[in-house]
């Protein structure tokens, strides 16, 4: 039985077990949720660009950026068939919201509440960016209030009866040494060790990094190289990708007027379009003949960035993108965009029924823990036994020790590792280290030399008792590897 059956079914158990009590309907509900979209949270200090990302991941300016009280309350973005927004208030049922959408950004009247009484918002909005995630934008943490970190640690820390969140994009801009302790907060405490399996980093407003020179995307991937490599930052998110959110924003969003305002600055002789964008304020008031007014280039600045102007004007000048579809798609790569969805989807998309079970079951096991019932020690026992047995999981914790620097070895053995279980993505090809195209011969000629690479170190007296151990679960990783090839072809 594959695992999320396994979880499924322990899960019905469960609901059975607490029939009758307070457990019972919300036990059924996580239990639903193995079959919805994976949850992500987006999550890191005061305007570090949250709001922002989400908006370039779901495809859509939906979540208020800068001002309002909205921003400062735990927000779902959910796929759903009809438009509406639902308030849970702290005190009281759930209740609908109205709302209007201009310009971009839902605003959502709270309808008398404050954000301090509304515990979250689930925004149910139609969007296919949504269909295979559900994307949730956090309160900065950091200096505002002190309540806005204890809902965020509320979202993601399981120490509660459930983890809301099954993975977590956190946001860095400058290494703080807040930002260590939240996501050391963050991560297992199943076994009490930092796992960064459900984490990625994100170096963001990574145009601000090199002042919006035409360069700064190359300084901020450098910065991004170093920072994920640092053993303090591995041991608590997978990697780190430098990511210009806003730019990212507007690039899902172009409009064509936009593109074809940008044109005229493209149209410029160099020297001139350079002399214009020395500075946002010179962009904004200098070159009256240039045909723009200072609002509509004040407006370009809001969306694109000082960067964003510079680069796109660029491409336009240049002709490597012509049309907005063209330039959508070039602003996206540039933006860090396309990258980050890639990583998203290899590091968590692929593996999303891992993360789901893995959420699902540390709430099944906190209620067990907490609220005793007859019935329930077997319940707690068989979910140690999944966590216990259930290969990915045994994936998944070699993968955090690894990173935590508990499993160490040559290099080149670490990384072949590493693959093999899947730490840059589940596919074949990923854990082979094989290009997208290796044929199925090839693939299964790769899976039976790893096999018997690890089988040896497995049973190599030399090997360190830590490194033994995750040479096992590498062989299981092969044999998986070896069967789904065979019954593939
Ligand atoms: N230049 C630049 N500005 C950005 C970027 N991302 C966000 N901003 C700006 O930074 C400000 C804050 O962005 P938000 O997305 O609201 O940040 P946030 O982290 O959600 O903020 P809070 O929810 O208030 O903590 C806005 O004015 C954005 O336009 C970026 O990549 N580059
Ligand atoms: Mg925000």
């Amino acid at each position: 039985m594959s695992l999320i059956d396994r979880t499924r079914a322990v899960l019905g158990q469960a609901v059975t077990v607490y029939q009758g009590t307070e457990h019972a309907g919300r036990l059924a509900a996580v239990r639903e949720r193995l079959d919805a979209p994976l949850r992500v949270a987006i999550a890191g200090r005061v305007k570090a660009g949250k709001s922002t990302l989400l908006n370039a991941l779901a495809g859509e300016r939906l979540a208020p950026t800068d001002a309002g009280e909205c921003t400062r309350i735990v927000t779902w973005y959910q796929d759903g068939h009809t438009y509406q927004v639902q308030a849970t208030p702290k005190r009281g049922a759930p209740r609908q919201l109205r709302f209007t959408r201009e310009d971009g950004a839902i605003d959502i009247d709270l309808g008398g509440l404050t954000a301090a009484e509304v515990a979250q918002l689930v925004v149910t909005w139609p969007a296919q960016a949504l269909r295979t995630v559900t994307l949730i934008d956090t309160p900065g943490i950091g200096s505002l209030t002190e309540q806005n970190a204890e809902r965020t640690w509320g979202l993601l820390v399981p120490d509660d009866e459930e983890t809301p969140a099954d993975a977590v994009v956190y946001l860095l801009r400058h290494l703080h040494a807040n930002d260590i302790e939240f996501l050391r907060a963050f991560h297992d405490t199943e076994v009490s060790r930092p796992s960064p399996v459900n984490a990625i980093g994100v170096l963001s407003r990574a145009d601000e990094i090199g002042v919006g020179r035409l360069d700064s995307m190359a300084s901020a991937r450098r910065i991004a190289a170093r920072l994920g490599t640092d053993p303090n930052v591995r041991r608590l998110v997978q990697s780190v990708v430098p990511v210009a959110g806003l730019l990212a924003e507007t690039a899902v969003t172009l409009t064509e007027i936009e593109v074809a305002q940008l044109r005229r600055v493209a149209d410029l002789p160099v020297r001139q379009a350079e002399e214009l964008l020395l500075s946002a304020d010179r962009f904004a008031n200098a070159m009256p003949e240039l045909g723009l007014t200072n609002l509509e280039r004040e407006a370009l600045l809001a969306r694109f960035g000082l960067f964003g102007v510079r680069l796109t004007s660029t491409l336009l000048r240049r002709e490597v993108a012509t049309t907005a579809t063209d330039l959508s798609r070039e602003l996206a790569e540039r933006s860090g965009l396309t990258q980050l969805r890639e990583i998203i989807g290899s590091l968590f998309l692929e593996r999303r029924d891992v993360l789901k079970s893995r959420s699902a079951l540390l709430a099944l096991a906190e209620t067990t823990r907490s609220s005793p019932r007859p019935g329930g020690e077997a319940l707690a026992a068989s979910v140690e036994e999944i966590m216990a047995s259930a290969h990915p999981f045994n994936e998944l914790r070699v993968l955090s020790s690894l990173r935590a620097g508990w499993i160490t070895g040559k290099p080149d053995v670490v990384t072949d590792l590493e693959h093999l279980i899947g730490g840059s993505g589940s596919s074949a090809g990923d854990r082979l280290q094989l290009p997208p195209d290796a044929s199925g011969a090839e693939l299964s000629a790769a899976a039976g030399q790893a096999l018997t690479r690890w089988q040896r170190r497995a049973e190599n007296p030399m090997t360190t008792y830590e490194m033994a151990v995750a040479a096992r679960v590498a062989v299981r990783s092969c044999e998986g590897l070896l069967a789904g090839l065979g019954q593939s072809r």
